[in-house]
């Protein structure tokens, strides 16, 4: 009888372990950071500003990931959800320190899905980019929009290797504009295989919410 009893309460204890085991895994790997928000430039105009990064350093609890952030005011922000407003045309600009890594499609290489279908390069307007020069994409799946992202020439110099980056450094300055429509949340994600060290480039960082992954929190 004693035995029984003994065997009953390891299956639950052993159930029980197992069941909070996987909701830590969840919560750790699903939560969405704390958002940061777009600034408000106007009546249904807003304004974000994004960083990317090889390694993103003490600002993030993986310090060699490469990984995305939001500047707000002088400082960088590690999250990648960010409150954008409804209804409203939303600036963004990406400053990206990292360099090239390349695209296994170009058809992710062509702007699509941005007002006029462009963005800015660098203060040019362009429709595309050579997909080997590709750091990384800002893409919305459910919005139809891509933006690849140029990377920083190999031989640049005063180049940024991790986390806080400073504007002084080597980096190349994408912009575009997007039209938001209801509320609600929209994932969106980068296509380059941008995470060094995993297999095929598309383990840790690239599916890690907060590093290539994140959120618009459309309000
Ligand atoms: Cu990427």
């Amino acid at each position: 009888m004693r035995s029984v009893g003994w065997r009953w309460f390891g299956i639950v204890a052993g159930i029980v372990i197992v069941a909070l085991a996987i909701g830590l895994y969840v919560n750790k790997f699903l939560r969405a950071p704390t958002p940061v928000s777009a600034q408000q430039t106007g009546p249904a105009q807003a304004e974000l500003t994004l960083g990317t990064t090889p390694a993103v350093g003490k600002l993030g609890g993986h310090p060699s990931w490469v990984s995305y952030l939001v500047r707000q005011g002088n400082q960088w922000k590690h999250t990648t959800t960010f409150d954008v407003p409804a209804h409203s045309l939303v600036k963004i600009t990406i400053l990206n320190f990292d360099g090239e890594s390349g695209l296994r499609n170009p058809f992710l290489s062509q702007v699509q899905g941005t007002v006029g279908g462009t963005m800015q390069l660098n203060g040019k307007t362009i429709r595309n980019i050579s997909p080997d020069a590709a750091s990384h994409t800002f893409t919305v799946p459910q919005m139809g929009i891509v933006v690849p992202i140029q990377g920083v020439a190999d031989d640049a110099p005063n180049q940024c290797e991790e986390m806080p980056c400073s504007l002084g450094q080597a980096h190349e300055t994408v912009t575009f504009m997007i039209r938001t429509g209801k509320k609600g949340w929209i994932r969106w994600q980068c296509f380059v295989p941008c995470a060094a060290g995993f297999f095929t480039g598309f383990g840790g960082p690239m599916q890690t919410i907060g590093y290539m992954d994140g959120f618009l929190h459309v309000v």
